[in-house]
């Protein structure tokens, strides 16, 4: 899994399963399934750490959950980032990059919701704590979060690549 990171792309966010994770206090902003299944298998399901950036804004600091959310018990594989920012209002249809930095731990099930939300809000300080490395706070700059965005989308919502 190692050997893959960092790991960058980038895709429009559509809509997730819309559980409310929004009511949670931890929205997440769900990538397509194309993007999903471009992920080379070492990148494992499980909890990730590193940067994020929605159209050309500012990039913040991120965690991603990768996999099928063993406690919804989902069919298909997601990947869904949390960004670590306040943001006035949703930004479905936007491109987000992303950049996967490192592993947190491995997706797991939970006896109830409050576990899994506590988890999740130990996953975001690690993901903080380990974002101010020197190393890690050097991708933030990288030329990739400067150059424009590969995914357009046209009126009629359809995604292309350019
Ligand atoms: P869904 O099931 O559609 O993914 P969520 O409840 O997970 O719904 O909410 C996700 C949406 O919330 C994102 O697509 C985005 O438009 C919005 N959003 C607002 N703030 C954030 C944030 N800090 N991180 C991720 N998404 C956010
Ligand atoms: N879902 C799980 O079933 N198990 C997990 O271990 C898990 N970890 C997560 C970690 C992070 C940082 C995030 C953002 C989500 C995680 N989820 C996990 C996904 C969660 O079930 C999903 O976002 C729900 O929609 C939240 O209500
Ligand atoms: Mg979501």
């Amino acid at each position: 899994m190692t050997n893959k990171l960092p790991y960058f792309t980038e895709g429009n966010v559509v809509k997730g399963f819309g559980r409310g994770s929004k009511e949670l206090g931890i929205p997440t902003a769900n990538f397509p399934i194309e993007i999903v299944q471009q992920l080379p298998e070492e990148i494992t399901a499980g909890v990730y750490y590193g940067w994020a950036q929605v159209d050309e804004g500012p990039v913040f600091k991120m965690v991603m959950s990768i996999g099928w959310n063993p406690y919804y018990k989902n069919t298909v594989k997601s990947m869904e980032t949390h960004i670590i920012h306040k943001f006035k209002e949703d930004f479905y249809g936007s491109n987000l990059k992303v950049c996967m930095l490192g592993f947190i731990r491995p997706m797991r099930n939970f006896s109830g919701l409050d576990e899994l939300i506590s988890a999740i809000n130990k996953d975001i300080s690690d993901s903080e704590e380990a974002l101010d490395k020197p190393e890690n706070i050097k991708i933030k700059t990288d030329n990739f979060f400067a150059t424009k965005s590969r995914n357009t989308q046209s009126s009629s919502g359809a995604t292309c690549c350019i």
